[in-house]
C-alpha cells in the first residue's frame, strides 16, 4: 500500500463514518449536564432518547455505542435463541457484523436476495419457517435503509408497508437497520416517520453522515426498549456519563439532517463523472443518496490495485468486492473535492489502461 502524497490534500471517500464532530458539537460536549446513565440519571442522554423517540414516532429510545451493537441488541430483544430471522442477503447484519446474531443472539439468519437492496414480499413470505418439530421458527424480518452494499438505495415507505403486511399476517416482527435512515428521508423529501410507521422498531446511527463521533439509537415501544436495555447491559454497553456522547447527538438531530442533501448532490456528481471514465462502470440507478459503487473490471485490475493506486494520489476509497469499490460523500467533502478526485481517478484509470501498473 502506497503512502499518500501530501496528507493535507487527502480526499477521504471511504465512509461517512470518518466525519469529525463540528465545533458546536465539541462545545456541547464540554457544556453537557452529566449523570450516571445506568441509573437513568444522565439528563443529556434522557433528552436525546426522548427527542429520538419523538422524531421516529415511537414510545422510547436507547443510546448505544455503535450501529453493530444497536443491531445485535435489537435482534436479540426481538427474538429468542433458536428462532430464525429473514434478512436481505447483502445486508450489513449478515455481511459485516461477525455473525453476532448467530454466535451471540443464537438466531439463524435466513438470507433473501433483494433487488437494489429491497426484498420482494413474496420471497419474504416464502422464506418463513413455521414452528414445527424440525425448524427454527421465524419470528423476525430485518430490512436495511438505506441499503449500504446495494449502493445507498432507499427502501420506500410503500415497499416497507408491503413487507410489513407479510410480517403482520404471519405474526412476525419487522426491524429496520436505519443506520442511514435520514439519508432516505432527505432523498425522498418526506418525514422520517413515513419510513418508521410500518416497522416495529429500528436503529439509526449518529456517527455517520450526521457527524457525531460515537453513537447509535435503538427506537421502539417502551416494552421493547426495556428489554433492549437489559441486552445492552449484558453486552457491556451500559455507559455512565454518556451525556458526552448524547450532547452532539442532540445537535445532530436538530441541525445536521438537512445538509445530507449536499452529500447526495456530490455523490451524483461523482457517479456521473465516474460513469464516463473508460473501464469504470457505475449503475446510476443505485445512486440515490451518498454512496457510489463502481466496478473496475473493465480496467482489467482488481479493486485492491485500483484502491492502492488512488491512495498514492491522495484519494481514499473502500474495496467492497473483487472488482467493486465504494465511495461515500459526507460533510467535509465539497464539490471541488469531487472535481479533484474525478481528475485523479481519470488519470489513474488512464495509467492502468496504458499498462502502467
Ligand atoms: N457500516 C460501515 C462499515 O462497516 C461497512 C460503513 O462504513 O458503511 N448498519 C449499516 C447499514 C452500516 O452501514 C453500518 C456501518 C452499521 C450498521 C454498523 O455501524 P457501526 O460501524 O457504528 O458499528
Amino acid at each position: 500500500m502506497g503512502t499518500p502524497k501530501g496528507s493535507e490534500t487527502l480526499i477521504d471517500l471511504r465512509s461517512d463514518t470518518v466525519t469529525l464532530p463540528t465545533e458546536e458539537m465539541l462545545e456541547a460536549i464540554k457544556a453537557a449536564e452529566l449523570g450516571d446513565d445506568v441509573y437513568k440519571e444522565d439528563p443529556t442522554v434522557n433528552r436525546l432518547e426522548e427527542m429520538a423517540a419523538k422524531k421516529m414516532g415511537k414510545e422510547a429510545a436507547l443510546l448505544v455505542p455503535s450501529g453493530t451493537m444497536a443491531n445485535l441488541v435489537s435482534v436479540t430483544a426481538n427474538t429468542k435463541k433458536g428462532d430464525s430471522a429473514i434478512l436481505e442477503a447483502e445486508c450489513h447484519i449478515y455481511w459485516y457484523e461477525l455473525g453476532g446474531i448467530a454466535s451471540i443472539a443464537g438466531v439463524l439468519p435466513l438470507p433473501v436476495k433483494g433487488v437494489m437492496g429491497v426484498m420482494d414480499p413474496k420471497d419474504v413470505e416464502a422464506a418463513i419457517r413455521p414452528r414445527t418439530l424440525h425448524s427454527a421458527e421465524t419470528t423476525l424480518v430485518c430490512i436495511e435503509n438505506t441499503h449500504n452494499r446495494a449502493g445507498g438505495t432507499v427502501v420506500t415507505p410503500r415497499q416497507i408497508e408491503a413487507i410489513s403486511k407479510v410480517a403482520r399476517d404471519h405474526g412476525l416482527r419487522l426491524y429496520m437497520d436505519g443506520a442511514r435512515i435520514f439519508n432516505a428521508a432527505v432523498a425522498l423529501k418526506v418525514d422520517v416517520r413515513e419510513f418508521t410507521r410500518h416497522v416495529d422498531n429500528l436503529m439509526f446511527c449518529l456517527s455517520k453522515g450526521l457527524s457525531c463521533p460515537i453513537g447509535s439509537v435503538v427506537v421502539g415501544t417502551e416494552e421493547f426498549i426495556e428489554k433492549a436495555k437489559r441486552v445492552r447491559k449484558t453486552l457491556g454497553g451500559g455507559m455512565r456519563q454518556a451525556g458526552i456522547i448524547a450532547a452532539p447527538g442532540i445537535i445532530a438531530l436538530e441541525k445536521m439532517i438537512n445538509r445530507l442533501e449536499d452529500d447526495h448532490r456530490n455523490a451524483r456528481l461523482l457517479a456521473e463523472g465516474l460513469a464516463v471514465i473508460d473501464g469504470i462502470s457505475v449503475n446510476l440507478k443505485t445512486v440515490q443518496t451518498n454512496i457510489v459503487m463502481l466496478d473496475v473490471d473493465g480496467l482489467g485490475v482488481e479493486a485492491e490495485v485500483f484502491v492502492d493506486k488512488l491512495r498514492e494520489r491522495g484519494v481514499l476509497a473502500l474495496k467492497v468486492g473483487k472488482t467493486r469499490v465504494r465511495m461515500v460523500t459526507h460533510r467535509g467533502i465539497e464539490k471541488e473535492d469531487i472535481e479533484k478526485a474525478l481528475n485523479i481517478i481519470e488519470d489513474v484509470a488512464k495509467e492502468i489502461r496504458n499498462g502502467n501498473l
